[in-house]
């Protein structure tokens, strides 16, 4: 089988750290299978943007790796600029935060430029291609002007919004136009996948051709949805570690018979944070009953720092959860634990099992993938219940979570009401259906079926 190559912003961890997510995970897997290069930034900035060295996994895995620097203005314009400060609010339908600074969009265009031109000598005849992420929608269509012929796939991590948002994006056309020199173009749900295939036919002229297919200029692109998954099994056995049942214990300890809300988020105002925290007020305001009963942990660590829209929100969050706490609490019972520190996998699993409810409100999310390890981590005797906004791609394959609109603080209160009362058989029977779904739509499973669908391209 053809060598697998991955193409993300951040390469590696090659080993299991403790941190790493599923996609790592997955993607290791599925570079150990064929071999497999994992190419992409280093992390680090430095003057020349320096071609890192080709590492080689150890052992039997047939792995290499290899990075590239950033210069300063790459940094700034590229990572810092076009995908935080432009791509990422205009995908989460948030054109009032964008910034678009002609600079970036240049900076953006020459780093896919920079970044193709160092792959395209590692490349050998066979390899197949996977790109991920808003970092590089240009990236195929940098690599086919340096005619590489192989097979080029993308999955995009995030949503895809809908033609008329995107259209507020300057030169939207042409990025898009860039996307079309894929292969095959992968997204969350099903939802992203139809408001990209719009946009193509609506602006740039494609056809489209049994349901997920668009014909343009001579070729045929395939755009359809590939859920992500978690290693639901592997998350699941983190949860019964000891590190993982040391946090169980220590937060039950403290619970003393009240229940906890659980919410895991990277600060971010794609998350719906402030939302959660108001509708969590409004749940102790509309529901007196659960004042001294119920709290909130909220785990947020930092990201994106030095963007002053997420400074804003975390001052929102210090704001809101001061109020809330000054409000309501009591001598032995304070209602939101907000920490902006971060744990490792396994404590999490721990601080999952010990919540009966997680409180998941993004106002949009690509998929969101702490819905999918709530589950995996409950005890499958006496499990938890998840609140998740429809806003998240995870409510497409997840009907029998609760369904809430973030927006609205009385909706979000009434259905955490209904969670933190709800029957055991009901909570057991809804946490089943959503178990076995995510144990079997794993992120092996969707590795694989994203690189079928690739490699069936290729043969074509
Ligand atoms: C993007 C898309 C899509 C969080 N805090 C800690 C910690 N985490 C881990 C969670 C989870 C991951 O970070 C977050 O994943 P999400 O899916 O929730 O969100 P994004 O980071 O925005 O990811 C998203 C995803 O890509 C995959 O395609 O689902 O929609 O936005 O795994 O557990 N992990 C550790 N300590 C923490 O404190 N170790």
């Amino acid at each position: 089988m053809s060598r697998l190559v991955v193409v993300s912003n951040r390469v590696g961890p090659l080993k299991d750290t403790g941190r790493a997510g599923g996609l790592a995970v997955a993607l290791v897997d599925a570079l150990t299978e064929t071999g497999g290069l994992w190419f992409g930034w280093s992390g680090d900035v430095s003057e020349e943007g320096t071609f890192g060295n080709l590492k080689q996994g150890g052992g039997t895995r047939k792995v290499a790796m290899a990075t590239v620097d950033m210069t300063q203005a790459d940094y700034d314009e590229f990572y810092a600029g076009y995908a935080n400060r432009t791509l990422w609010p205009v995908l989460h339908y948030r054109l009032d935060l964008a910034d678009f600074d002609r600079r970036f969009e240049e900076g953006y265009r020459r780093v896919n430029e920079r970044f193709a031109t160092r792959l395209r000598p590692l490349l050998q005849a066979d390899d197949i291609i996977w790109v991920h992420d808003y970092h590089f929608l240009g990236f195929a269509a940098e690599l086919r002007a340096m005619e590489v012929g192989n097979p080029i796939g993308f999955f995009l991590h995030i949503p895809f919004p809908a033609p008329e948002v995107l259209a507020g994006l300057p030169n939207a056309e042409r990025l898009v136009r860039r996307m079309l020199a894929y292969d095959v173009v992968g997204f969350q749900t099903r939802r992203d996948a139809a408001n990209f295939r719009r946009f193509a036919v609506e602006e740039l002229g494609a056809v489209e051709r049994d349901g997920d297919k668009l014909d343009i200029a001579g070729g045929t692109v395939v755009a359809r949805a590939f859920p992500i998954g978690i290693d639901a099994a592997g998350f699941a056995r983190q949860a019964t570690t000891p590190e993982a049942r040391r946090n169980t214990a220590r937060t039950e300890k403290l619970l003393v018979g009240r229940q906890q809300i659980i919410g895991v988020d990277r600060i971010d105002y794609s998350k719906g944070l402030p939302e959660r925290f108001r509708a969590f007020g409004r749940l102790l305001e509309d529901y007196p009953e659960n004042r001294g009963k119920v709290s909130l942990m909220q785990v947020a660590p930092p990201s994106r720092a030095e963007l002053d829209a997420y400074a804003e929100i975390r001052r929102e969050l210090e704001e809101l959860s001061g109020n809330i706490n000054g409000r309501f609490a009591d001598l032995d019972w304070t209602p939101i634990r907000y920490m902006t520190r971060s744990f490792t996998r396994r404590a999490l699993a721990g601080l999952y099992r010990a919540s009966r409810v997680a409180l998941v409100t993004p106002l949009r999310d690509g998929m969101n993938l702490v819905a999918k390890e709530y589950v995996a981590a409950q005890r499958a005797e006496d499990p938890g219940v998840v609140v998740l906004s429809r806003f998240a791609g995870a409510a497409e394959g997840m009907p029998e979570a609760l369904i809430v609109n973030p927006h609205s603080a009385e909706g979000v209160a009434s259905s955490l009401q209904t969670a933190l009362n709800m029957p055991l058989d009901e909570r057991r029977s809804r946490w089943q259906a959503i178990f076995d779904r995510i144990c079997q739509n794993d992120a092996a499973a969707w590795a694989t079926s994203f690189l079928e669908t690739l490699r069936g391209r290729a043969t074509n």
